[in-house]
């Protein structure tokens, strides 16, 4: 069979301004067994060429797949130009089948299937074992939708104009038993992070045992489990030396969550000293239980840190169930400076009504933790959270679901007006970058490569600052009259299980 696997011409400013394009790496995954399995497989990887939907239809043409392939990390914001691409492709190439894959389509598998023609089949949840077996079932019993699916877990699709979900598929036990397809990549040098180079996205780890309410990743995954860390560094190093690879991002939601298995491979990546940074996100409960090992984390090569603070409330966190205090959040990141290691701050806005003072404590907080960089982002309300149902009866000003992506208000806030809260999340970006401590402890850096890495991410983070402003003045529109959240007609999945039972699994999995 041949499959072409495609990444939606999705555009953020965060990747074209900010960190650079990333490789596709849902699509890598499920993208290795199928060669494996003797089929042909290509990428085009429409986002970082940003190609045209003229020239995606056209390479569709060209190439003649019997399957197209489409899904995106930012799966919530890329779904509208998937739906696009697919519309495109149908219409110039109508026996082409069409596959779906990711987070936000795993949730509105039955909408998406009943309202898009376009869309033949949906892969619900991770992706390896099911697009195998569905590609091996459409080979060997007839390249179409139909009954011969249904024996298939993991799938939806539709059969007598019903929409049709296949049994669940249980998560994947090995992960070491499953290869991303790394050879589908056809230039390295179209990806970079943080202008350290060429640079891949690895996942030591799935899933995650916390529950905060307004994140789904651990609903997704459904169980925490890891790859062999030995095996992981074999293959960080071969990327390195066969690829050139300088710059890893981890992919994990929790890489930290057993910490004998996170000590292995910090570990083992410490003892090959190879010259590759690693980005990962990492909770600040689990910066402080390590602070006896951040030298090992310096050593293995861990350069930036990304840290979910999300409030610097307590009372926001434990409504949000973060498992963290604001006290452990400046304890993490002053343990992070003192070896050497970046950190990044996740701040949400929008869990409650803010105003005014909100944003003046948050900078003054801010401020204090003294991290390196400041990710502001609005609040987004995901069908499939806690916080999701919680928020059914707000407000949504955003109905373009393309906007749905952390960098845009979603919900309408009581005492300020969109216009008022994005000016007061740019006043937070700039006097948080600006601060006269920051821009002093920035010059008198003494380290070349810790310099240039504050210039790179300060030049790139105002690039970024002006292209959201250009674009929310020029681009950006509100809803008139924003309509509830339940109003917008979000199915319902059931409720995940508790954060308790999850982390006995994990160590259970483990
Ligand atoms: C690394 C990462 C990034 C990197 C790299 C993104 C990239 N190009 O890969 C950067 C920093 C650039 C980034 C940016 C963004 N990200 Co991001 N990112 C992640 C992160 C940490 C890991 C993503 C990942 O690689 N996962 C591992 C892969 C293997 O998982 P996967 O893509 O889901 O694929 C599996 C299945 O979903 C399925 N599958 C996926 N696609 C397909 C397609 C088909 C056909 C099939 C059959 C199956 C299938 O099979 C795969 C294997 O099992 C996640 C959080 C997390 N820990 O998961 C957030 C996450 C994906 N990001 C998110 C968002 C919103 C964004 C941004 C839009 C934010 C922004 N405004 O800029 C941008 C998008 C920009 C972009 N161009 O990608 C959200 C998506 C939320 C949602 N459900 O819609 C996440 C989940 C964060 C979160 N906690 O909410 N991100
Ligand atoms: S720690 Fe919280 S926000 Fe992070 S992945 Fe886990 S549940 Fe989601």
């Amino acid at each position: 069979m041949k499959v072409l696997l495609i990444n939606p011409p999705y555009q953020t400013i965060t990747s074209n301004f900010g960190v650079g394009h990333q490789i596709p790496l849902g699509l890598l995954m499920i993208g290795g067994p199928l060669r494996d399995a003797g089929h042909v497989v290509r990428l085009l990887d429409a986002e970082c060429r940003r190609s045209s939907l003229r020239a995606i239809v056209r390479e569709v043409r060209r190439w003649e797949p019997d399957v197209v392939m489409t899904g995106h990390a930012g799966s919530t914001p890329a779904h509208p130009t998937c739906i696009r691409m697919l519309r495109a492709i149908k219409e110039d190439s109508p026996g082409v089948i069409t596959v779906y894959g990711g987070v936000y389509p795993t949730y509105h598998a039955d909408r998406i299937l009943a309202q898009e023609p376009a869309v033949d089949l949906i892969v619900r949840g991770e992706g390896e074992a099911t697009t195998a077996d569905l590609i091996h079932a459409l080979q060997s019993r007839g390249i179409a939708v139909g009954p011969h699916l249904e024996q298939v877990p993991g799938l939806a699709y539709r059969a007598g104009g019903e929409v049709v979900l296949t049994d669940a598929r249980p998560p994947i036990p090995d992960l070491d038993g499953w290869r991303v397809g790394w050879e589908l990549i056809e230039n390295w040098d179209d990806y970079g992070c943080f202008g350290l180079g060429r640079a891949a996205i690895v996942q030591f780890s799935r899933g995650c045992p916390h529950r905060c309410t307004y994140c789904g990743q651990h609903g997704f995954w459904v169980k925490w489990r890891h790859r062999d860390p030995a095996r992981l560094a074999d293959e960080i190093e071969w990327l390195h030396r066969t690829h050139g690879v300088h710059f890893i991002t981890l992919a994990d939601e929790n890489p930290t969550t057993l910490q004998d298995k996170w000590r292995s491979f910090l570990e083992e990546m410490g003892a090959r000293k190879l010259p590759v940074r690693f980005f990962a996100t990492i909770r600040a409960t689990d910066i402080v239980r390590d602070r006896d090992l951040l030298s090992l984390y310096r050593e293995a090569g861990i350069l930036y840190v990304l840290m979910g603070v999300e409030s610097t409330d307590d009372e926001v966190l434990r409504q949000i169930q973060k498992g963290s205090t604001t006290r452990e959040d400046f304890r993490a990141c002053r343990l992070l400076k003192e070896h050497g290691i970046f950190s990044i701050l996740g701040h949400i806005v929008g869990f409650g009504q803010e105003d005014r003072s909100t944003f003046r404590t948050a900078l003054r907080q801010l401020r204090l933790y003294d991290g390196d960089h400041l990710n502001a982002m609005y609040v987004t309300p995901h069908a499939w959270t806690p916080f999701g149902r919680e928020v059914e009866g707000r407000r949504v000003v955003q109905p373009d679901l393309s906007k749905w992506d952390y960098r845009h208000q979603v919900l309408a806030q009581r005492s300020l007006r969109p216009w008022q809260l994005f000016l007061a999340v740019k006043w937070l970006e700039l006097r948080f970058h600006l601060g006269p401590a920051r821009l002093l402890a920035m010059l008198r850096e003494r380290d070349p490569g810790r310099r240039h890495q504050h210039f790179w991410v300060f030049r790139h983070s105002a690039l970024v600052w002006l292209a959201e402003v250009f674009e929310f003045l020029l681009r950006t529109s509100f809803a008139r009259t924003p309509v509830t959240l339940a109003e917008m007609e979000t199915p319902r999945p059931p409720p995940p299980t508790s954060g308790a039972d999850a982390t006995r699994e994990a160590r259970a999995n483990a």
